[in-house]
């Protein structure tokens, strides 16, 4: 025995020193260049075991990869692929380390399939390491000095102590590109790139367009990205000094696996956290979250604000340059000066507040101009500067030429001071107006930039640290204040924080019911009200609905819409939490005759407006098509400003691509919202929500409602009596008679008719919700006359199902005051 363990020792000592491959066996972190790394074989595991490398293939393909993983993420979740545009197609290849420091995948022992040209005179018996992390390094054996490192060669993922930006020295980049597809980590069409000329700032680009920018880097923040302050997540950094510039992020716990990936589909750049529980990525978007984040989207000199009522508008002392196109939300003209500017006569600047500087096309940066004043008169020196802005990173920078891709943000951004013709100036730099550019109000959808983002649970964690989960939750919640999430990526509740904070679901808690269970109103430990759809089990709402709703919710963000702040789900249970509305839901004010009058005209037009304005959200800008398919009274809820939020998207319908009209046997949605098409057809499409808008406008108006309307003279619902009075000439008798007078007889008038056209007969006759806008904005234009409503006789069609359509209902779900159906199409 004693003699065989010798000769194999020997013979191992003396194997090593020849110069073939030793095929690495067991798990170990380093790779020598004597050794050979098998697909198959075995993998480098680093030290903490945080990050293996190993060959694999992307699901649904064959092509084979060499890449750095999370160890401990169940689905192999690449963070760095070496050969990405190189795939060897079968499992004959292997990975060495040439005695010179080079990387190489070769397949079936002859072929170079990669290789890193790590290639450097100086290396002395080089060794690959994997780090714990997830860095793959070149190295030396006594040297902590890498040759080469696989953190310099990002591919479309950053982890804590990779950089995206520049060395200035070497003109080394770091940047990120996407995948081209779920199943090939080939080099996509978006990368990420830190643009360091003048200001530094982030640029997504699909090929060479510029798609979005982060807007340029003050000294605190990105735009409007939320201080570049440590979260519970991660600490961001961002050094910039005149070596380097890059952003960076570390974890706070060491024990979170998080990460920022690119989307292959849009190029969004998320960051998401390992839940180890759930077994799940849970992450927050970002980037490019909402409309006027779209490059250039108001075009030159236009200034989009997703407060105003149209994205879209032109600064004060600007105008459209091209009014038609303009009065068409085609905004690519973008403004041009009310006023050319003269050098030869006076000039002054306006202060517009919060906003993304504009974009550095043609631009000057004097650091040395460290002063307002010195700054400002570097800019009236010159006849094409534009506007300046004093930033504390770069001090003074100037910009010529048109005003590209500038935005307002409700909180954070910066200062841009423009120049005006001083009759410009005189004429509407009343403060007030200047105001109203500068301010936005604190709207609910925020957010969206910069690469800060939080996350969720992290079970394993919280249960290493013996942290509470209703201390979890509530930690949690207080970071999902500013987050727009993805998919279900939400910050999930504990039942017992839930049940705690409404007590115990108590009936004194209890605020409405809606069509698929009740409704709770609750005090997170914070102090945050909240209101907590709990799901009841028998409801029309299986797992399908409400999965739709949470994943398509949590993607949209509007002032006009509700917000979700989360969901709870334990065993069989289900719940939705919301942002608590303190004057709860529009038909208790205009159905109500006692707080009905506590509505004039102006808040109801307000409400209209504002209705509209989240449904054009859904319907063209947001990021997905939405199609609500139950907009009701009872639906739009009311903030503590009595502003409108949609609620309820339980049944919306996510489109794709172009498709504008579907068709389902499966038809949900209320009676007396219904469009014709929709309700006897199952055909639905925008504008089959043009229809129900239009019934809302209607029963806004009147204070009646067009379900169960009931008139002394004759058979017709709301609908019908509108119409009625439109063509009697006498449509001012359908408002509701406990409005306060006078009233804005024109504005009124022009409502009553609009609501008429959205409910008209035939969905091609209806206009579309930004024609609805349109309507609703300009005075002058002219409206055509309204043809006949559809549905307009049918008063009860619930009550006698077979006399007027052909329904066959399977399933009614009663709630207090009105019914929320859901129907088997069959005919
Ligand atoms: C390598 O190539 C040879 C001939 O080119 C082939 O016979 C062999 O099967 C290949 N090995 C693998 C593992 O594919
Ligand atoms: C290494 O050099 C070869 C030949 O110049 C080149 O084709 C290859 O893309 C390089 N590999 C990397 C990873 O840059
Ligand atoms: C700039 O920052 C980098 C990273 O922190 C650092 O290594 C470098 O020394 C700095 N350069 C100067 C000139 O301060
Ligand atoms: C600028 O103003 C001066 C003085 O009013 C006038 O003479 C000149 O024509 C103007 N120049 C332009 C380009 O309008
Ligand atoms: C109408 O509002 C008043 C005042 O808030 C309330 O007392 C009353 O119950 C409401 N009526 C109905 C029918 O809801
Ligand atoms: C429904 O309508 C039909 C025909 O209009 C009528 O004969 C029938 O009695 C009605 N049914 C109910 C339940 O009202
Ligand atoms: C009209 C109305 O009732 N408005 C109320 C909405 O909610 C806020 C906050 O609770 C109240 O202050 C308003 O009076």
């Amino acid at each position: 025995m004693m003699i065989l363990a010798l000769i194999f020792f020997f013979f191992c000592i003396f194997s090593n020193s020849l110069p073939f491959f030793t095929t690495l066996s067991s798990a170990a972190d380093t790779l020598s260049p004597n050794q050979k790394l098998t697909d198959g074989g075995a993998t480098l595991v680093s030290a903490g075991e945080a990050f293996e490398l190993g060959f694999f293939s992307p699901p649904n393909s064959n092509n084979r990869y060499v890449a750095v993983w999370f160890k401990n993420v169940q689905e192999i979740t690449p963070i760095w692929v070496a050969n990405k545009n190189s795939p060897v197609a079968d499992s004959s290849g292997a990975l060495t380390i040439t005695a010179a420091g080079d990387i190489v995948i070769s397949s079936n022992q002859s072929n170079t399939v990669w290789s890193s040209n790590s290639t450097l005179p100086e290396a002395k018996s080089p060794v690959l390491q994997l780090l714990d992390t997830g860095n793959l390094v070149v190295k030396t054996d006594n040297l902590n000095i890498y040759l080469w490192q696989s953190f310099d060669h990002p591919c479309d993922t950053l982890v804590p102590g990779m950089k995206l930006g520049w060395n200035l020295q070497t003109r080394q980049e770091w940047y990120l590109t996407s995948w081209k597809s779920l199943q090939d980590p080939s080099s996509g069409d978006y990368t990420y790139k830190l643009d360091s000329r003048g200001l530094p700032q982030i640029v997504l680009r699909r090929r060479t367009e510029v798609i979005y920018r982060s807007g340029p880097w003050d000294g605190v923040r990105f735009g409007d990205g939320p201080p570049m302050k440590a979260n519970s997540v991660f600490n961001p950094t961002f050094v910039f000094n005149s070596t380097h510039v890059y952003y960076s992020f570390t974890n706070v716990d060491d024990s979170v696996i998080s990460r920022f990936v690119v989307s292959q589909q849009d190029g969004s750049l998320q960051h998401q956290t390992w839940n180890q529980g759930l077994r799940q990525w849970f992450g927050i978007v970002i980037l490019q979250g909402d409309t006027c984040d779209k490059y250039g989207y108001c075009g030159p000199d236009g200034l989009c604000d997703k407060n105003s009522r149209l994205a879209c508008r032109c600064p004060d002392g600007f105008t459209p340059k091209l009014p038609a196109d303009w009065n068409r939300m085609e905004w690519q003209g973008g403004c041009v000066r009310r006023t050319p500017l003269n050098c030869t006569i006076h000039q002054g600047f306006r202060k517009f507040s919060r906003l993304k500087l504009p974009d550095l096309s043609k631009f000057l940066v004097n650091r040395s101009k460290t002063s307002k004043v010195d700054c400002e008169a570097a800019c009236l020196r010159n006849c094409e500067c534009m506007a300046y802005a004093k930033t504390d990173v770069s001090g003074c920078v100037v910009w010529f030429g048109q005003l590209l891709d500038v935005r307002t943000y409700s909180e954070g951004g910066q200062d841009l001071y423009v120049r005006m013709a001083a009759s410009d100036l005189g004429s509407s730099s009343n403060k007030k107006r200047t105001a109203v550019i500068a301010s936005v109000t604190a709207g609910t959808g925020v957010l969206v930039l910069c690469l800060i983002g939080w996350f969720l649970i992290k079970k394993r964690s919280a249960q290493r640290s013996g942290r509470t989960p209703a201390n979890q939750s509530q930690q949690l919640f207080v970071n999902s204040q500013s987050v727009v999430e993805e998919d279900l990526d939400l910050p999930f509740f504990d039942l017992l924080t839930i049940s705690t904070s409404t007590g115990n679901f108590s009936f004194d808690n209890k605020i409405g019911e809606g069509g698929f269970g009740p409704v709770y109103r609750g005090r997170l430990p914070t102090g945050q009200e909240i209101a907590v759809k709990k799901l009841s089990k028998t409801s029309g709402q299986g797992l399908i609905e409400f999965k739709n709703e949470v994943v398509l919710i949590s993607k949209l963000q509007h002032r006009n819409l509700v917000r979700l702040l989360g969901c709870c789900i334990h065993e069989e249970e289900r719940m939705l939490i919301y942002e608590y509305m303190p004057n709860r839901s529009l038909d208790l004010f205009i159905f109500n005759q006692t707080k009905g009058t506590s509505l004039d005209w102006s808040k109801r037009f307000d409400i209209i407006v504002g209705i509209a304005r989240g449904l054009l959200y859904l319907h063209r800008d947001s990021r997905l098509r939405i199609i609500h398919r139950d907009l009701k009274v009872s639906n739009i809820l009311l903030d503590g400003e009595m502003n409108p939020k949609i609620s309820d998207f339980g049944l919306a319908r996510q489109f794709r691509g172009d498709q504008s009209e579907e068709n389902t046997n499966r038809i949900l949605g209320t009676y007396g919202y219904m469009s014709p098409e929709y309700a006897i057809d199952g055909l639905f499409s925008v504008k089959s929500d043009v229809f129900s808008f239009g019934v809302l406008v209607l029963e806004i108006v009147s204070s009646k409602r067009n379900r169960g309307f009931n008139h002394p003279d004759h058979e017709l619902n709301l609908l019908g009596h509108a119409w009625k009075l439109w063509n009697e000439g006498n449509p001012m008798t359908l408002v509701d008679a406990l409005m306060e007078r006078p009233l804005p007889t024109f504005e009124v008038l022009r409502c009553i008719q609009m609501a008429l056209l959205c409910v008209q007969q035939r969905p091609e006759d209806r206009p579309t919700i930004a024609n609805v806008i349109l309507m609703l904005d300009n005075e002058n234009s002219n409206l055509p006359p309204p043809k006949q409503p559809g549905f307009y006789s049918e008063r009860h069609p619930i009550e006698n199902e077979t006399s007027s359509s052909d329904f066959s209902l399977r399933k009614h779900l009663f709630t207090s005051n009105e019914v929320t159906i859901s129907t088997l199409h069959g005919r």
